[in-house]
């Protein structure tokens, strides 16, 4: 399985040499400056290539071998009246990228909110920080912050009390914080940042949309760029919801095995694929990450590789150390493996370590949140330790 690191690029404070010294061989990136909708060129795409791929003299080569991710457009996800010119604008943008050789594409099919997180720094008993979800901040957020019509039809009569008590003992900072990290978007976010009365105008929008007419939506994108990819050989995954379930009374439709299953039925095309991110499926009781590592084998192509641990509430969650929390790491990997050995030399499964918690020297560091360095070299670390011991058959 080929080894990759999330690369944010060159103003990003990770030099290309961290990933060098992690023992990665293959780079994630995206044209992250280039505004939600607008498509990419080849030119803008040959020259991060460069970038990446140009290693100074006696330094070991890195590839660009996966593009996270290409933003799918609010109007397609709402299949708006912009809908038809920005999924031309997504081809091309996919256009350029394989015109550059690039045969992985990661893409999310998230409404409004990407990645959603409470807390970026929550202190864990060894001193290093994880991002948390916080079921309670979260609702307090929803029902007090954003104020959100009819939320309180989403909670419980505890859910509710516990939100407002959470809510009272805030101050000012508190809820800045809180707003930052939800509605002004997480790095690597592919929707926009939003004030909160934008926020709300952005729900509005969806007012109409259920998960039947949201999955519609998404079928109706998938079957119209992946001929193009087919032609293209290029691969597409959808990286699941995170967290796998529904938020702001908005539909969430890749959170479990049976909303990728409909997909994959739907469009059948080898090009329609999965990111199988452990951390962001494993929030949820239901999901059963061995078995969907192998239900979907032949589908997947890219993974994210780290775990979560939920809390005692159960909505509540942490990010663990890649070998800690609730996801079988060990069994994941295992059936990856298995997988990658039948496949020929260019079909090979790239897989990141995603995330990492701070530590040493992160914590002196004001990165991207979720994206240390220390803490996703430990993460690589182990997972190649599980790799290593694969591979000598045990
Ligand atoms: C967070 C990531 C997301 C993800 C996109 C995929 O760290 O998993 O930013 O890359 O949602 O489109």
């Amino acid at each position: 399985m080929r080894q990759a690191w999330r690369w944010y690029g060159p103003d990003a404070g990770i030099p290309l040499d961290t990933i060098r010294q992690a023992g990665a061989t293959d780079v994630v990136s995206a044209l992250h400056h280039v505004p939600i909708g607008e498509a990419w060129t080849a030119a803008d795409v040959a020259a991060r290539k460069n970038l990446i791929e140009t290693a100074p003299a006696g330094r070991s080569p890195l590839t660009w071998s996966v593009v996270e991710s290409i933003p799918v457009a609010d109007a397609i996800k709402r299949r708006g009246a912009e809908a038809r010119q920005e999924i031309e604008n997504w081809i091309a943008s996919m256009t350029a990228v394989a015109e550059n050789g690039i045969r992985i594409i990661c893409y999310n099919f998230m409404p409004v909110v990407d990645w959603t997180r409470t807390d970026l720094d929550h202190v864990t008993p060894t001193g290093s920080t994880a991002m948390r979800f916080d079921q309670d901040r979260f609702a307090a957020f929803d029902l007090h912050i954003l104020q959100r019509p009819n939320a309180d039809k989403d909670y419980s009569d505890t859910d509710r009390q516990r939100a407002r008590t959470k809510f009272e003992a805030m101050s000012q900072d508190d809820i800045d914080d809180l707003i930052r990290n939800i509605a002004s978007a997480l790095p690597g976010s592919t929707t926009e940042p939003m004030t909160i009365p934008e926020f709300r105008d952005h729900l509005e929008a969806y007012a109409a949309i259920n998960a039947n007419v949201f999955r519609r939506n998404l079928i109706g994108f998938l079957k119209a760029v992946t001929p193009v990819a087919e032609a293209l050989e290029v691969k597409l995954t959808l990286h699941p919801d995170d967290p796998p379930r529904p938020l702001f009374g908005l539909p969430r439709i890749a959170s479990n095995a049976a909303d990728y299953a409909a997909l994959f039925d739907a469009v059948p095309s080898p090009s329609n694929g999965m990111c199988l991110c452990t951390g962001s499926l494993g929030v949820s009781t239901e999901n059963d990450l061995p078995e969907m590592a192998r239900r979907f084998a032949p589908r997947i192509h890219f993974a994210h590789l780290r775990s979560t641990k939920r809390e005692e509430d159960s909505r509540s969650f942490h990010e663990a150390a890649h070998l800690e929390g609730d996801v079988d790491m060990v069994a994941v990997v295992r059936e990856l493996y298995t997988e990658n050995r039948k496949r020929s030399a260019g079909e090979t499964i790239i897989f990141r370590p995603d995330h990492g918690q701070r530590m040493l020297g992160d914590l002196q560091e004001k990165g991207s949140p979720g994206y240390p360095a220390v803490g996703r070299l430990r993460g690589l670390a182990e997972l190649r330790g599980i790799i290593a011991a694969l591979e000598a058959g045990m």
